[in-house]
């Protein structure tokens, strides 16, 4: 099937669904004959970067690692789907610069910290409330929400269909599929 390739880069804090809607989209276009793959912590924090923490520096080569494997995932010819936090527009700009022009779809998966915090599926906004976390993203270390995102999700108030839907028509009209 005809595909052209890129790298939809979900950003978004921790809880918003950026692995959620991102496997769901995956599913999908699989079902659909086109060729993917999704890079989340799951594949990635536990291998190519076990070395890094959540440091601003951490963080920064993570999202840098992260980049270039997409970018050579993406010369391969894949939809590539990315989903970490990613907090800073500086490196989103860094990696959207690795790419050809219309290649890099940025996503906002635009949950309010109140609804993260309160699914808080794996307890650990309560941990950083309680100080047992430290650096953690939207209690005491920084997200840079994106301006201009070829996609914005507001994933608080939409089923994971409809905004599965909404990223499979932003790439049909954008004639990546
Ligand atoms: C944010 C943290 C932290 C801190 C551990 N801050 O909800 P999760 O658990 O499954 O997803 C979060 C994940 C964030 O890793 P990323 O690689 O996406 O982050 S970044 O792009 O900023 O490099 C969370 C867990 O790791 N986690 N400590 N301090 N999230």
């Amino acid at each position: 099937k005809q595909q052209k390739p890129c790298v939809m880069w979900f950003t978004g804090l921790s809880g918003a669904g950026k692995s959620t809607v991102a496997g769901a989209l995956e599913f999908r276009l699989a079902e659909l004959g086109y060729h993917t793959y999704l890079l989340d912590g799951d594949n990635v924090r536990h291998g190519l970067c076990r070395d890094l923490g959540f440091s601003t520096e951490d963080r920064r080569e993570n999202i840098r690692r992260i980049g270039e494997v997409a970018k050579l995932m993406a010369d391969a010819g894949l939809i590539v789907l990315s989903a970490f936090i990613s907090p800073y527009r500086q490196e989103r700009q860094l990696v959207r610069e690795l790419l050809p022009e219309g290649e890099f779809l940025e996503v906002f998966v635009d949950t309010p910290l109140t609804e993260c915090e309160k699914r808080d599926p794996k307890g650990l906004y309560k941990k950083a409330r309680a100080g047992e976390i430290k650096q953690f993203t939207g209690i005491d270390s920084e997200y840079q929400s994106p301006q201009e995102p070829e996609i914005h999700l507001s994933a608080g108030e939409v089923s994971v269909t409809e905004l599965v839907d909404l990223c499979i028509a932003s790439l049909k009209e954008r004639q990546i599929i």
